[in-house]
């Protein structure tokens, strides 16, 4: 909602061939807490993440490696 402060960050996943790869990523980043949107270039593998709190590193390492990829 239009107000709400935004945390803004930057991580490198790898594994990601594809447009599928990249929604799967964005699915379990999408799944933890506080997180409203997730853009990711599937080129280079950067992944900005905006939320609405800071957020756990080995939680997004997790929930990254639980879909399939590695951040990096
Ligand atoms: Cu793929």
């Amino acid at each position: 909602m239009f107000g709400f402060k935004r945390v803004k960050k930057e991580i490198k996943v790898q594994g990601m061939h594809c447009g599928h790869c990249a929604s799967r990523v964005e699915n379990a980043l999408k799944s933890i807490d506080g997180v409203k949107s997730v853009k990711i270039d599937l080129s280079s593998g950067a992944v900005t993440i905006l939320s609405s709190a800071v957020l756990d590193d080995e939680k997004i390492k997790a929930v990254v490696t639980e879909a399939g990829f590695e951040v990096v």
